[in-house]
This record gives C-alpha cells, structure tokens and sequence, in this order.
C-alpha cells in the first residue's frame, strides 16, 4: 500500500469535528490520506518528528487545523518545505478570530496557506490539496472539474417558492 499524499494533522481531539470536513472532501475525490492529532505544545516531540519526517514519508501536501494560540501549521510548517494548509478551528474565547490571525500572520519565509475559520476552511482545504495533487494527477484533475461542475450545475436559475 502506498503511504497518503495528504496529511491531515490537528492539536486536539476537538477539532476532530472540523477537520473531518477536510477528511470527508478528500474521500469525495478519492484522495488518500491520513489523520493524526499532533499538539505544538502537548505533544512538541511528536510534532517535530512528524513534520521533519512527513516529505520523507511520501506525504505532499499537510493539512492544520488548530485553534486559539494555534502555533501548530506555523510550528510544523518551519520544519518542512512540504505545502502547509492552515485551518483556523472556531474557539470558544474569540470565536477563531484568534485562530485565523495566530494561523495567517505567518513572518515572511515561512508560509501557510491559511483558510477560512472552522468548517468551511476545512472543507476548501481539502479541495485545495486535491487541487494541488491534480497539477501531477490528471485523474484527480478531472474528478475535480467534475465536482466544481456538479455544483455550478446545482444553482438554480431563480429561488424555489418565490
Ligand atoms: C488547541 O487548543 C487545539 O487545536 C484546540 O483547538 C484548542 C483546544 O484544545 P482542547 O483543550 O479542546 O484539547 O491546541
């Protein structure tokens, strides 16, 4: 079995419900990947093992998601020229406005390409790695077309019940 393309890592169990967003549109295009909670600061040593090792171990692309003081896309993206797709998770304190600036206000030189907060960064996380694995995968290219044209094609031309 070949390893996944995509990495999707968050810093809690609890932001497994957001994450799954990305995970259920990566299995939508038929894009492998695997999923792991990796915290920058509950569990550093995992986070510098797994970013360090992640181009090493076939990954292409990595997907954290994180919330509040969310270090961890930055942190792992410091340690790997690997693509780093930030996804700001919905905090209970400041409603992830602390997430998405913490995820966004990457210094110049280390990138991460942050998404939206919560459930829909998520969700265009995935279809962005799918995006990114298409340049080198014409498969993958058209099951994306195909998904985008499927929902050009589901907008009605006037609302229902008007
Ligand atoms: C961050 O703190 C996690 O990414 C999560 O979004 C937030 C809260 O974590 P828990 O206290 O729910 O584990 O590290």
């Amino acid at each position: 079995m070949t390893t996944p393309k995509v990495a999707i890592i968050m810093g809690s169990q609890s932001d497994w419900p957001t994450m799954k967003c990305a995970a259920d549109m990566l299995d939508e295009l038929g894009v492998a990947h695997d999923v792991r909670i990796v915290s920058a600061h509950r569990t550093p040593d995992r986070m510098a093992d797994f970013a360090k090792g992640a181009a090493e171990a076939g990954f292409a692309v990595i997907i954290a998601g994180a919330g509040g003081a969310a270090h961890l896309p930055g942190m792992v993206a410091a340690m790997t020229h690997l693509p780093v797709l930030g996804v700001p998770v919905q905090s209970k304190a400041l409603s992830g406005m602390d997430s998405l600036l913490s995820i966004a206000q990457m210094p110049a030189g280390i990138p991460v390409g942050t998404l939206a907060i919560g459930e829909a960064g998520a969700a265009n996380a995935g279809l962005l790695a799918a995006a990114i694995l298409g340049i080198s995968d014409t498969a993958l290219a058209d099951r994306l077309k195909s998904w985008r044209a499927a929902r050009t094609d589901a907008v009605a031309d006037r609302p229902e019940d008007r």
